[in-house]
């Protein structure tokens, strides 16, 4: 008899309102009639039980002893008892095929993108695991370490024993409840504000700065320098760059030579980002010459926290259920693997965003809808949710496809959309936010901005293939979405919540559809895949997703393992 994959005993038990420990629908799963036990385990179900608990399967399944041993064996009630042998016999029997392992180590950075500008400077190593069929589909970061395919050894459950007491959750940064910009021109100024003020915060200290205003009367040949937003950026007949930077008091003209150095940094400012730039005051007093431009930056000297034992977070996002694209028996294999002794560390799951496929996000999308009705959409996802083991924390933000307001920051999905998505009693939270598992910072964000990173950088490093590299822009620039009036729609709020003003452990996005691991100054990056296969819009314009990837965060170390259900 075919093997009962856990995902199909999850929806069996789901439907009839049941939730189950872990192991219970192991145990479910590896029964030799594995319908029929599902059955006598609900049948005999305490009334008033919503979850089916280990002990109570496994007394189902000892009372069943009496039934005619199937061909190959012993019913499966037999080993589990002790919790901490997850690699029991009954446990084997149930295991689903292995996600594919090969294990490739390799440093982060420096190492990953040769025509990296510096920056990689990380400590944190990555580790990530490829099927060796489909390397192509991870080696985005460019590793060529060289792997060395291992046998998993993940053939028995998780155990169901754990210690939920050490985990903990916290949100910061989230506008969700927040948001009282009505739109009006006011609220910008408020917005730009608040984010020049803590943005340069960050650079007065750096540089001697002045205000604008004061450098319109300092003498031609004086050593200056100015802290401000970048309000135009024009090259020059001659070929210079002229970058015009604002503070609260005016606007200064500054020049970038084309032969300096620092030329090469005029192609990756972007309009509204806080910047300092050193220099000289031109003879006749109305230029600063640059020799320095200064960026808010994440310090080099940044020491992630980390968590104090061994446990794992999933970093997803685009999962866009509702799309003819959504790899439906990828995500059931993710779950299915999660069930696994192998995810047995796996305590959390972070989604960074796009739940669903949405409707009238993108022009024409209706012609690739599966599922057209928007909550129906939520409501099919909330099913694949619960194929995920129940005893997770789960934290979610919504992205542009999600049935929350367009412009960023984006608060979280409301009272009803909640309600569909209520099962593991997931968090909602706003995109962005920095959700804080045992003590390591993540800042999720969906990620729309770097879009317009890579469309605007010309550095080839900065591309689909290395989504990580357009991380690094954003946490240069210590603000998720620095540009206005691009691609990246922005709602105007008493203050910035777009700024990064703590420098996070890990940044985790999405949206882009490829997978990208890296490391800035000892920040972990991670840029999730998807769960949609190309999309028509994909293929036009040559996005090849990276499908079914879920890269596994070890809160104690900070190391990535890239696993792949494709
Ligand atoms: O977008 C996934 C990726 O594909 C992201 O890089 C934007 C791009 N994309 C997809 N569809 C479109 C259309 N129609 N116009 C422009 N860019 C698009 P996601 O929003 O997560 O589906
Ligand atoms: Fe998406
Ligand atoms: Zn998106």
């Amino acid at each position: 008899m075919p093997r009962e994959p856990p995902v199909r005993v999850v929806r069996e038990l789901t439907s009839r309102g049941y939730n189950a420990e872990r192991e219970a629908v192991t145990l479910l799963a590896g029964a030799p009639d594995p319908t029929a036990a599902v059955e006598r385990a609900v049948d005999t179900a305490p009334d008033d039980a919503l979850t089916l608990t280990t002990e109570h399967v496994r007394g189902v399944l000892d009372d069943s002893d009496d039934e005619p041993p199937t061909e190959n064996g012993t019913p499966a009630d037999a080993p589990s008892e002790d919790a901490t042998d997850g690699g029991t016999a009954a446990a084997a029997k149930t295991a689903e095929p292995d996600p594919p392992t090969s294990t490739e180590s390799t440093p982060p950075d420096p190492g990953q993108t040769p025509s990296s500008s510096g920056g990689g400077d990380d400590e944190i190593q990555t580790k990530r695991t490829t099927s060796p069929v489909e390397t192509k589909g991870v080696e985005t970061a460019g590793e060529d370490t060289g792997s060395t395919a291992s046998d998993s050894d993940a053939n028995g459950s998780r155990s169901a024993d754990r210690d939920t007491d050490q985990r903990s959750v916290e949100i910061e940064g989230d506008v969700t409840g927040e948001s009282t910009g009505t739109g009006e021109y006011a609220d910008f100024v408020a917005t730009f504000r608040d984010r020049y003020d803590r943005l340069s915060k960050k650079l007065r200290g750096r540089v001697n700065h002045r205000p604008t205003d004061a450098l319109d009367s300092m003498p031609g040949g004086s050593e200056a320098a100015v802290v401000g937003m970048v309000n135009d950026i024009r090259s020059t007949a001659s070929g210079h760059w002229l970058v015009e930077v604002e503070d609260t008091n005016g606007v200064f003209p500054t020049l970038v030579m084309k032969d300096r150095e620092i030329a090469a940094h005029v192609d990756e400012l972007l309009t509204d980002e806080v910047i300092a730039v050193e220099g000289t005051i031109s003879d006749d007093g109305g230029i600063l010459f640059a020799d320095d431009l200064h960026f808010p930056d994440i310090p080099r000297t940044h020491r992630p926290s980390t968590a104090d034992r061994h446990v794992q977070a999933a970093l997803v996002s685009d999962v866009h259920v509702g799309s003819q694209e959504f790899a439906a028996d990828a995500w059931d294999a993710f779950a299915d693997w999660l069930h696994t002794e192998e995810a047995e560390a796996v305590e959390y799951l972070l989604v960074a965003g796009d739940m669903v496929e949405g409707v009238g996000v993108y022009p024409d999308q209706d012609e690739e809808l599966d599922i057209v009705d928007i909550y129906e959409q939520y409501e099919t996802f909330a099913e694949h949710l619960k194929d995920i083991p129940g005893d997770l924390d789960i934290v979610m933000i919504p992205g542009n496809h999600d049935a929350v307001r367009l412009a960023e920051p984006q608060p979280a999905f409301d009272e009803e959309l909640r309600s569909i998505m209520s099962a593991h009693d997931a968090r909602f939270t706003g995109n962005p936010s920095t959700v804080t598992l045992e003590g390591v910072d993540i800042l999720m964000y969906h990620g729309v901005s770097i879009d317009e990173i890579i469309a605007e950088n010309p550095d080839e490093a900065v591309s689909y293939d290395a989504p990580h590299k357009a991380m690094e822009q954003l946490l240069k620039k210590r603000h998720v979405a620095p540009q206005f009036g691009g691609r990246t729609r922005l709602a105007p709020e008493k203050e910035d919540y777009l700024v990064v003003d703590d420098a996070p452990d890990v940044f985790h996005t999405g949206h882009v559809h490829k997978l990208g691991v890296g490391g800035y100054h000892n920040v972990r990056l991670v840029n999730s895949g998807c769960w949609q296969h190309q999309t028509e819009f994909q293929k036009s314009v040559n996005i090849d997703p990276d499908v079914a990837t879920a890269p596994i965060l070890d809160l104690d170390t900070l190391d990535v393992t890239v696993r792949k259900f494709a």
